[in-house]
């Protein structure tokens, strides 16, 4: 067999990767032998040997060994198997199949060759019969056939096109500002992907920690590959057949997001830095004059002594605590950047605890490992082992007590600015869970670890509330412990239209709290790219601006006074649709279903989906298709089957088509799936200023049907997870003649304080002749409605719009409008 040209060996990877210059690719040969112990396959093809188990229904499980031995079985993605699966073997004369379920194994005997089958037996994925899975020296690969058809997406944070078809990656945490629509990797690796057809999907997760590489065609155009520099060859196949189903399958294994506390879905207002005191307090009060909604502020770098983490510049911060909890009055969450980087100071008490913990990473000959960042030399916590964990956990306790609400976890790739490839030195250990292995397989989750024990130190300290982290670098599962942001882009449209590519593929990666520097990081945005990304930020999970330390103030009142008009409302509306964008949270966090998705994750079997970069689906009701061109007051739209209502005009289009709509400067083009109930109230100046008055819920019917939820808790605690929450469940039929409206009020101890329904029906042709609420018969309000309270209906005809309003009983109430 020739040596096939192969992607991983390059540049600088030639220091990490330990392969001889002269060894040569080889790929598992014929089967010799197989043996079933308990619910595992072991086929010997030597020197390979696999191994086939399944992990959960529809999840297979291939792992690879060269020498004899596995690895021990240490994931430090894969919380959850249920290695219980039934499997039944069948023993032919070509082929050995592995049956479990829905999938099957068929597994080529000469040479061993794996392909997957669904339960009607249809072809998902097979490996390539010539290099299928190969090896040379620490290196694996595993070649898979790439039919015309299938399209992949995923792949963690990646800036390139939506479809990653024809597209090579690696999967290596990078330091890398200002990337561009070629940069890669980026700071955020999950080597997770989906292949997707008109008829079927499925998903492979590649568990490998190390240097990575998935080279989606762009070598041999029928061919694609995944491997890494070294680990094991260990994959999980996890069948569809949509999307969705492959990403609950994948929640299972690696976890869900937790619910944040309700505040950080609010606007978060960040630059490089705010300081000193004054400067903070002026942000602050800004906000409130401009009647500009926000809920959360950002120390940067500069807060600190010296960019000495857990430490306050006392100049510049003489008295925290009180300007934390002046600012906590006025409504404002305060968050604080920690990088992993210890300064080496024997008169800073951090360093001294981690020196006496012995919580820094080392050389195998015992040298600690020095690199420079902010602070100048540092030492970095070795956030793999459990015991360091729990120190830099402690370490928060200062900033707890000050009242600090949430935490910001930069540079953690580690980026390191004079280490070898700007990170720490590959020869460094680390302890791995008592494995002890070098940074060379620790690198990709050294964030996901220091996320883990910031959050987890800080969930200790104040175990009442649920923690805000947010963090640049992360890996596989990671999505257990912190929201992600998408680094340090740029202040230009390419930089907004990469925005969406990134961010749904992070979704769809099992990261659905995600966001990205709204206006850009690195230089000025005109007021109009501000304000066409903050409009974008409504739809983004995490709604925060930023700023580089050499640009100018960037603030949403920076631009004149017509943007900042525009740019409150466009706030206004985040706040508005925030318990449409909290019930979508709490599914997430259920199911792993992201907020934001790709069209083609909802509608596989469209191919006009497939490379849909420029809008998504947001939430189960919603169709989002922001601006991304200068000057554009217009733009194009696919809408997907079924019907769509637009946001602004009421307007139904039924898809699937194309449409042209108007977007001036103020709006985002947005749609409702006709046939939802989209949950909404007045806005606020902060999540919680006042309490919920009147709950809207706008029913955009489907030939009059239409359903839709709103979840509510108490926003902060933990007391949903033991009952108290409420879902309020919509259901509207038409029975004869009539509308009706059943409003379940379903499981759930919260209740939230008394207050008013009110229902919007759209797409009402005619007046009702009687609306009746659990039999009592409603007045009819014409003219304008009476603020606030009272129980009544109106008929407004020129917007073809029903208006019913009723007292909030919290148990099933039934509301029945008569007449056409
Ligand atoms: O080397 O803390 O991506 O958001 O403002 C730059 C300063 C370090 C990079 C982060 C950016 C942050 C900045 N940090």
């Amino acid at each position: 067999m020739s040596r096939p040209v192969f992607p991983l060996c390059l540049g600088f990877l030639l220091l990490i990767a330990r392969t001889g210059a002269d060894s040569q690719w080889q790929t598992v040969g014929a089967l010799a032998s197989w043996s079933q112990k308990e619910n595992e396959i072991i086929l010997e093809a030597p020197p390979a040997e696999l191994r086939v188990s399944f992990a959960g229904p529809g999840v297979a499980r291939v792992r690879l060994s060269t020498t004899g031995h596995f690895q021990p079985d240490s994931s430090w993605a894969v919380i959850h198997r249920s290695p219980d699966q039934k499997i039944r073997v069948r023993d032919g004369e070509k082929f050995l199949s592995v049956i479990s379920g829905e999938l099957t194994l068929e597994i080529n005997k000469s040479p061993l060759r794996i392909a997957f089958f669904d339960s009607a037996h249809h072809l998902l994925n097979r490996d390539d019969s010539l290099r299928g899975i190969s090896w040379c020296g620490e290196e694996t690969c595993n070649w898979k056939v790439m039919p015309a058809g299938e399209h992949y997406y995923g792949f963690g944070e990646k800036s390139t096109a939506l479809d990653k078809r024809g597209i090579a990656m690696s999967m290596w945490n990078s330091d890398i500002p200002a990337y561009s629509a070629s940069t890669d990797p980026l700071y955020e690796d999950i080597p997770f992907f989906y292949g997707v057809t008109g008829t079927y999907s499925y998903g492979i997760f590649f568990d490998n920690t190390y240097y990575a590489s998935f080279n989606m065609g762009k070598e041999d155009p029928d061919v694609y590959s995944f491997g890494a520099t070294g680990g094991e060859l260990n994959y999980y196949f996890i069948s569809g057949p949509q999307p969705a189903d492959i990403l609950a399958k994948y929640s299972q294994l690696t976890g869900t997001m937790p619910m944040p506390p309700e505040w950080a879905l609010g606007y978060q207002q960040c630059r490089w830095s705010y300081y000193p005191e004054k400067r903070v307090r002026e942000i602050a009060s800004l906000f409130r004059t401009k009647r500009i909604p926000c809920d959360a502020i950002y120390l940067d770098i500069h807060y600190m002594d010296g960019y000495r983490c857990f430490t306050w510049d006392s100049s510049r911060f003489p008295d925290p605590g009180r300007m934390i909890g002046d600012l906590a009055n006025e409504g404002f969450k305060t968050i604080v950047i920690i990088d992993p980087g210890i300064k080496i100071d024997s008169s800073y008490w951090v360093f001294r605890s981690g020196m006496k913990e012995n919580a820094f990473l080392r050389y195998p000959d015992g040298r600690l490992f020095t690199g420079q960042v902010w602070p100048g030399d540092c030492h970095f916590p070795d956030f793999t082992d459990a015991k360091a964990r729990t120190w830099w956990g402690s370490l928060f306790s200062g900033l707890t007590r000050d009242g600090i609400r949430g935490f910001w976890n930069d540079m953690n790739e580690p980026s390191v600015f004079n280490g070898p490839g700007k990170t720490i030195n590959p020869e460094v250990i680390h302890n791995d869970r008592g494995l002890f292995t070098d940074h060379r397989k620790n690198h990709n989750i050294y964030g996901m670890q220091m996320v883990r024990a910031t959050r987890e130190g800080v969930l200790a300290l104040r175990p009442g509330e649920r923690p805000f982290v947010l963090t640049r670098a992360n890996y596989a599962g990671g999505q257990r412990y912190s929201a992600a942001w998408t680094g340090d882009n740029s202040s230009t449209w390419t930089d907004l239209q990469m925005a969406l590519p990134m961010c749904l593929n992070l979704s769809i990666s099992g990261q659905p709290f995600v966001g990205t520097d709204i206006g850009g990081f690195i230089g000025m945005p005109s007021g109009e790219l501000y304000a066409r990304w903050l409009e974008l930020g409504v739809f983004t999970p995490l709604m925060r601006s930023h700023a580089e330390i050499n640009s100018p103030n960037k603030e949403p009142w920076e631009y004149g006074k017509d943007f900042e008009g525009i740019n409150r409302r466009t706030i206004e509306l985040r706040y508005k649709l925030l318990p449409y964008i909290y019930s979508s949270f709490r599914e997430a966090s259920v199911t792993g279903i992201p907020m934001m998705r790709p069209l083609v994750f909802d509608y596989p079997a469209d191919p006009r989906t497939y490379h849909r970069g420029d809008e998504f689906l947001f939430g189960k009701g919603i169709l989002v298709a922001p601006v991304l061109q200068p000057g554009a007051a217009r733009r194009d739209v696919f809408l997907p089957e079924g019907g769509w209502y637009d946001y602004w005009s009421d307007s139904l289009y039924s898809g699937p088509r194309s449409v042209t709509i108007d977007a001036p400067l103020d709006r985002i083009p947005f749609f409702i799936r006709a046939g939802s109930v989209i949950p909404s109230r007045r806005a606020e100046q902060y999540t919680s200023e006042k309490p919920l008055d009147t709950l809207f819920l706008t029913v955009y019917p489907r030939h009059d049907t239409a359903e839709g939820a709103n979840y509510e808790d108490d926003g902060i605690s933990f007391k949903y997870q033991t009952g108290e929450y409420a879902w309020r469940k919509i259901l509207v039929t038409r029975v004869g003649s009539s509308l009706r409206c059943i409003l379940n009020a379903q499981a759930g101890t919260y209740r939230p304080p008394s207050r008013y329904l009110c229902l919007v029906i759209k797409g009402r042709k005619a007046e009702p002749s009687s609306v009746v609420a659990d039999g009592r018969r409603l007045r009819e309000i014409t003219g304008p409605p009476p603020a606030g309270t009272g129980e009544w209906w109106s008929y407004d005809q020129t917007k073809n719009e029903l208006t019913v309003t009723l007292r909030d009983e919290f148990r099933r109430q039934e509301i029945s409008v008569t007449g056409r």
